[in-house]
């Protein structure tokens, strides 16, 4: 490996081995021999299960403890001088404060333990996009499922000696003590201290930590955005490439559409659909005047129920080699996983997310946690875009927020202009899903998906992004859709998933001015017969159900969104004038 020089690293790393007191550290370099060694390390210590070779080639099996199973938000924090700096969204500690309350927490939580250090880069090492972490932890778990979910290697350490400037990440799982967990954020300093977790969201600093809520701060310093998002490739019958970015909440379905097959009668016609990203987007201005997107990632960190060869094949081949999984189901027959939603027999020799015997035939409770994951490497993907691996950004035509709602949103809506489509953002609202430590199917406002994830006011954020579109001369049309429209029994109205690519045909369609559209007052919906609905056993009074604006219902709802505004001390001109507007078109 080669050794680290740079002098700022070396310090950082000392100062934190001094605090957390591990028997050794352990610098992790990326390189298969040493991945393959501490695989078999977990193994042996029981943290992890090797599965069987043959149906999951290089694929382990994980369990986190059953009350860390999910991102934990109340446990969130922004840790800032100011409050007005983290805002009225986030969790804020003043930043002293919190490092005062973190450090005795820390002290010597590594005794007896290996500290590893994971130097890592989101975005491609070396391109415009790229940021440099180094992560500290005592999991193994972490080391393995870091090496899939971002870019470690030689590179960055190269990079680090040449003086590259890094984000400082230091994780803990101490004793995973609920009431001691904390995920901590100092974005004045460029650091993140996770501690008593050894869940996914909450100790893969990389991910939402960095390259969300410290990504967004420095986005707004840098004049970027670092956004909740999946980037998507559609190809048209000509060969064309089109790209678009879409935000939804957690597990409202961005893994499922970022690598969608399209409908049969669109791939004969000669549509194609490729993956760049299911998660996250990094977004800069180009010389063009467009915005481009990179994926910052370098795996998949899905949700495995609901994942099948019907709702989405190529996550499922994803997984079928070098994945970990976490808190699913496990088949003791043939060593193999389950979950629910997976269209193969459950198994009657099984065990379930807390490793108790469980029978596919006679439980009555759930074989896999509603929330349980794969980390997937994205070179797995069969539909992954050769963009992905140069790290260059794509320019997006279209931006697409969605929520998941029963009511009240239409299917697809387009926005006047770009900011009334950062209005359409802030105003999104979603049913909570397991996802995050909580109640499960509440509405809340979850504006661009990035409610759990701003890592500053998000009046600044809402600011930021009108002040992107200002600096574009070719913004990207936005969209808002709703896949999740039910009918009085309960059904789901629109059949999703693949049939999703219909509604980003009709905005493909509006960006070039060929769709045809009806004005409502939340913004463009479908014309009658404008959406593609080939095939579908959909009936012209659903369709008419999902694409038209009841005002009734957004006369209630204006009275929330007004209650939501309200939260804020200072908000754009521009959205309060948006909202203003909305009142009178509904009057
Ligand atoms: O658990 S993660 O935060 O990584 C995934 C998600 O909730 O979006
Ligand atoms: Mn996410």
């Amino acid at each position: 490996m080669i050794e680290i020089k740079n002098e700022k690293v070396l310090d950082w790393v000392r100062e934190c081995a001094e605090l957390t007191k591990p028997a050794e550290i352990v610098w992790i370099d990326g390189s298969n021999e040493q991945l393959e060694a501490l695989r078999k390390e977990a193994c042996d210590t029981g943290e992890m299960i090797r599965l069987n070779e043959e149906k999951l080639p290089g694929c382990y099996y994980y369990r986190t403890h059953p009350k860390d199973v999910a991102r934990d938000e109340k446990r969130t924090v922004i840790c800032t001088t100011y409050q007005k700096d983290a805002g009225p969204t986030n969790n804020w500690v003043q930043k002293d404060e919190m490092y005062a309350k973190l450090r005795p927490l820390f002290d010597g939580a590594m005794k007896g333990r290996t500290m590893y250090a994971i130097p890592f880069s989101m975005g491609r090492p070396g391109t415009e996009f790229a940021k440099i972490g180094i992560e500290l932890t005592d999991s193994l778990y972490v080391v393995l499922s870091m090496n899939i979910m971002t870019h470690v290697g030689e590179a960055v350490l190269k990079q680090l000696n040449q003086g590259a400037d890094f984000v400082k990440c230091l994780h803990s799982k101490a004793q995973i003590d609920a009431k001691n967990k904390y995920i901590a954020h100092f974005p004045e300093d460029n650091t993140i201290w996770s501690i008593n977790s050894a869940y996914g969201g909450n100790v893969l600093l990389g991910k939402k930590c960095l390259a969300l809520r410290i990504g967004s701060w420095l986005g707004r310093k840098e004049g970027w955005m670092a956004e909740h998002m999946l980037i998507l490739c559609i190809e048209n019958p000509q060969g064309e490439k089109k790209y678009v970015c879409a935000a939804f909440p957690s597990a409202c379905g961005k893994t499922n559409l970022a690598m969608l097959i399209p409908p049969k009668h669109l791939q004969e016609a000669g549509y194609k659909a490729y993956t760049i990203g299911d998660d996250i987007a990094w977004l800069r201005i180009g010389d063009d005047g467009r915005l481009y997107a990179v994926n910052p990632e370098n795996g998949f960190f899905g949700v495995a129920p609901g994942t099948n060869s019907k709702t989405n094949n190529n996550a499922l081949l994803t997984t079928r080699k070098n994945t970990i999984f976490t808190n699913v189901c496990r088949n003791l027959d043939d060593n193999t996983v389950w979950w629910e939603g997976l269209d193969q027999p459950a198994p009657v020799n099984g065990e379930d997310w807390q490793g108790r015997p469980w029978n596919g035939q006679t439980a009555t409770e759930k074989g896999a946690h509603p929330n349980s994951r794969f980390t997937a490497p994205a070179e797995n993907c069969p539909s992954i875009a050769p963009e992905f691996f140069t790290g260059e950004g794509v320019p997006i035509s279209a931006i697409i927020f969605g929520g998941r709602r029963a009511g009240a949103e239409p299917l697809i809506t387009q926005s006047f202009d770009w900011n009334h489509g950062v209005f359409m953002g802030s105003k999104m609202s979603s049913e909570t899903t397991a996802a995050a430590d909580g109640a499960v199917g509440v509405v809340r406002y979850d504006p661009m998906a990035m409610l759990p994830f701003c890592g500053y006011h998000m009046g600044d954020y809402f600011q930021h992004w009108i002040d992107m579109g200002k600096k574009m001369s070719n913004p990207p049309k936005i969209f808002n859709v709703n896949w999740f429209r039910r009918d009085a029994e309960g059904r789901f109205i629109w059949p999703g998933f693949g049939e999703n690519l219909r509604a980003l045909l009709w905005a493909l369609g509006r960006c070039e001015g060929k769709a045809e559209a009806v004005e409502t007052p939340l913004g463009y919906v479908p014309a009658a017969g404008s959406l593609d609905l080939t095939g579908l056993d959909v009936t012209d009074e659903e369709m008419q159900e999902i694409t038209t604006v009841d005002k009734e219902v957004w006369r209630k709802e204006l009275d929330g969104l007004k209650e939501w505004y309200a939260k804020f001390d200072h908000m754009p001109d521009e959205l309060i004038a948006s909202l203003a507007k909305l009142e009178l078109a509904l009057d």
